[in-house]
């Protein structure tokens, strides 16, 4: 017997003050307007929109930062990643599976910080799979550009030197329990921080060479070996330009539509996945809503949506 499908909470960031630039701010109404409620309700989903978030400022955080270091827009990011986290908890802990319509990549420093909070209320290990072409480990202190969106991996993890925007006792997620996928532009600091804190990085190279497959199968086995939570957080540079042109940072080489959608196919089969960022779309720079349609298509992908079925393989 099949058990009820998980009902889903989408939560709309319009957050685009962690990037370098404008048009993120669109990013819900165009997943939206794309169908993201509708192909979920489709696959069976029950679906509560929850509408967009529209927190104030928290000022007064500056202060804390050292000389030399910077964080831009930190009293926006900061309003925002609170009310992400609670938001984000409050779906998970009422047996819903959230999922984030972004907003920058600096949401997920909200988002995975609620689901470490749930899992750690499970008394289970959070697991994170990062589909970028970025890091995103930068700290106030490496950070080239300033810009909160390369910073989330870094913050919940407990490495950006952000305090005072969460509690100070937030549960963390192990860097040794991140595992970033398609990793393509890497800051010379950032490179360092990530390997000395032992982040899993598959990057693109990696990719050619092992196939999103074998890929996957090694990331599923070790979050089913701690029997973890898995949030997906999807990045639209993770795709390659040419499949997904609505972004602000393009960076060439980057994955196919058909290794995207085969990983989303095989986290679907693991029903492992317990929460889902969608970033960085930028309508503004999209092609006809191309990058948006692909998106909701991803979605559909990760929640049942498939060709032909396949037989199960776990017992
Ligand atoms: C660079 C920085 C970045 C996009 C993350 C880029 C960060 N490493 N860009 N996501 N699209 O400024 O920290
Ligand atoms: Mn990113
Ligand atoms: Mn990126
Ligand atoms: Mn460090």
């Amino acid at each position: 017997t099949r058990a009820e499908p998980t009902p889903v909470t989408l939560i709309g960031v319009p957050l685009e003050e962690g990037s370098g630039r404008r048009g993120c701010v669109m990013g819900p109404t165009a997943l939206r307007i794309a169908g993201v409620d509708r192909v979920l309700g489709e696959l069976g989903f029950s679906v509560t929109d929850k509408g967009d978030l529209a927190p104030k400022p928290v000022e007064g955080l500056e202060a804390q930062l050292s000389p030399g270091c910077q964080a831009k827009n930190l009293a926006a990011v900061a309003g925002f990643t609170r009310a992400i986290e609670a938001a984000t908890f409050e779906a998970a802990q009422a047996g819903t599976l959230p999922i984030l319509l972004g907003g920058d990549h600096a949401l997920s420093m909200g988002s995975v910080s609620g689901m470490a909070r749930h899992a750690a209320a499970l008394g289970r290990p959070l697991f994170v799979l990062w589909l970028d072409a970025h890091a995103d480990f930068n700290s106030v202190e490496t950070s080239p550009s300033g810009n909160m969106h390369g910073m989330p991996v870094a913050f919940f993890c407990g490495e950006a030197g952000l305090g005072g925007i969460l509690p100070e006792d937030r549960p963390l997620v192990d860097p040794r329990r991140v595992y970033q996928v398609g990793i393509r532009s890497v800051d010379a600091r950032e490179r360092e921080e990530v390997a000395e804190h032992g982040v899993n990085v598959y990057d693109m190279r990696a990719l050619d060479e092992m196939g999103a497959s074998a890929i996957i199968r090694e990331i599923l086995a070790a979050v089913e070996a701690e029997d973890g939570l898995l949030h997906v957080s999807l990045d639209v540079d993770f795709l390659d330009p040419d499949v997904a042109p609505g972004v602000g940072t393009t960076v060439p080489g980057g994955a196919t539509f058909r290794e995207a959608h085969l990983i989303m196919e095989m986290l679907c089969d693991s029903a492992r996945a317990s929460s889902l960022d969608l970033v960085e779309l930028n309508p503004f720079l999209d092609d006809r809503g191309k990058s948006a349609r692909i998106l909701v298509e991803l979605t559909a992908s990760l929640f049942g949506r498939r060709i032909f079925d396949r037989p199960t393989r776990s017992a």
